[in-house]
Order: C-alpha cells, then structure tokens, then sequence
C-alpha cells in the first residue's frame, strides 16, 4: 500500500482475513491472506442487553498463540488510547466508538455499554499490538446479532446536529482501486464550517462497516493533526481509501462540533473492479 501523505491511514481487515493496514508511524506490509488476527476478543456478559439500559462489559484481549491475556504495555498507544472498540447492530444504524479503560486486573478492561437497539451487536477490537506495529482488529459479540437489516442506500448527504455533511470521491469505490473521498462540513445555511474540534487526537474518524458484518475500516482525515485542543479544523476533510472488496459500505464520520461528538451516517456501492 502506497503512503500518500503524512497522516493518512486505511485499513481494512476482516476477522478471518488480516489484509491490510497502514499508518503514518509504522507502514507495514500487506499480510498474508491466511494470516490469523494476532489477537482474540472476549467479551462478559455478552448475553442480556437491553435498549437504554447501560451494562457494564468486560472485555479481554488474548494473544492468537501465546494465550496470554494483553494489556496496555503490549499495545501502542494509537489517536489517545490503545483500546479502541467500534461497535454496531445489524441494521447499521447505532455505532458507538468506545475506549474501555484498563480494570485493576491486568489484561481486563471495562466499559459502560447502553444499545439504542434491542437485539445483539457486534464490536471490533481496534488494536496495534507493539509485537507487530501493524494495526489489527478482532471481533466479538454482545448478545446474539440477528439477521443483517441494512438499508443499501447510497447516501451522500446528511444533516446532523444543525449541520450538513456532504461526501465526494474523486473516482468511484471500486475493489482494488484508490479514492480520495472528502467530506464538506456546512451549517444549515451553507457557510462553511471551519470549527472542527480534535477528538481523540484528529478532526475526523471515519468507519466503515461492510455488508458481510466482517469487514471494518477505519480512517483518518489527510493533512495536519491538531497540535493541541484549541485547534480548529474544516470545512473539508479529505480522506485516502482503497476498499479490498466490492459491496456496501456503511461509513460513519465522527467529528465534534461546540462541543458535542457527532456521527454521519453515508452509505457507499463499492463496485467491482
Ligand atoms: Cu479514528
């Protein structure tokens, strides 16, 4: 994978297939397709969550061969945190970005859980163990998913919060090629709006959740990161990526604005190669 610019970085990786991973402080090389994640998520209690109702859940990391539990000495602090968990239903509609903090039990984390949906969820370990430098994922379950309910839509435009987002690629998604998508942030009138906040050390974290309920990517904006909380980004965040396989991708934007943590919700037809 090509590095394009200082502060990009692209990763897909399914829990059976680790393809790629790339970021500004390591550039790894494509794994091996039958490589195995690194590591395994557990997740406690992963039976009765309720809609509304805040269940605290454990989660652990176990490393693939060694079977030992890791914690936040074997993993690289990555965007203020070394435990990231992305975590969605299957009618992609309620994503939650969680940090689960470390317990008093090493290689034990937790973290307050409330789903807006009734039914299961599924949630992605994003993680960059120091063994490898390379950023990796794992998933489990909460509760038990149900069947995939996914509007395919295309959608390119959403008004969030008092604000517009409107997505762009400069080439359609397509497998196997590279795009440059960007995302215009406006006000309800159309001024451009150029106070983007950081959050968790960018202006900007976009992921994507593919149709298989497997496949997740995680992106960040190109350009200068925040050098510190008073700095302010926008209106446009432009983003480098080169989808792995064709399908629907549903992409989540997370920005903050005067103060509150947004999520836009698009929906991209990556095509065929
Ligand atoms: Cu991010």
């Amino acid at each position: 994978m090509k590095t394009h610019a200082k502060h990009v970085f692209f990763a897909i990786v399914c829990t059976a297939l680790a393809l790629s991973a790339c970021t500004p402080k390591a550039k790894p090389k494509a794994a091996a397709k039958d490589e195995k994640p690194i590591a395994r998520l557990t997740l406690l209690p992963h039976e009765s969550i309720q809609p509304g109702r805040p269940t605290t859940v454990i989660a652990k990391l176990t490393h693939n061969k060694g079977l030992y539990a890791l914690n936040d000495n074997d993993l690289e602090n990555v965007h203020t945190s070394t435990f990231h968990l992305l975590v969605i239903d299957p009618t992609f509609s309620d994503y939650q970005h969680i940090h689960p903090r470390p317990t008093e039990t090493p290689g034990l984390y937790s973290f307050q859980f409330t789903p807006k949906m009734a039914g299961g969820y599924r949630a992605w370990a994003d993680i960059t163990p120091k063994e490898t430098g390379q950023q990796t994922y794992a998933s489990a379950d909460l509760g038990t998913p149900g069947g995939l309910k996914i509007n395919k839509a295309d959608t390119r435009e959403a008004s969030v919060g008092g604000y517009r987002f409107t997505l762009s690629f400069d080439n359609a998604p397509t497998s196997g090629s590279e795009s440059m998508g960007k995302i215009t942030v406006a006000d309800m009138s159309g001024n451009p709006v150029k106070s983007l906040e950081p959050v968790m050390g960018t202006y900007g974290h976009i992921v994507g959740f593919y149709d298989d309920f497997r496949t997740v990517m995680h992106v960040h904006p190109m350009g200068d990161e925040p050098g510190s909380e008073s700095d302010r980004g926008g209106p446009e965040l432009s983003f480098h990526m080169e989808p792995t396989k064709p399908g629907f991708v549903k992409l989540f934007a997370q920005v903050k604005i005067g103060g509150k943590e947004l999520f836009v919700p698009f929906g991209v037809n990556v095509v065929k190669d």
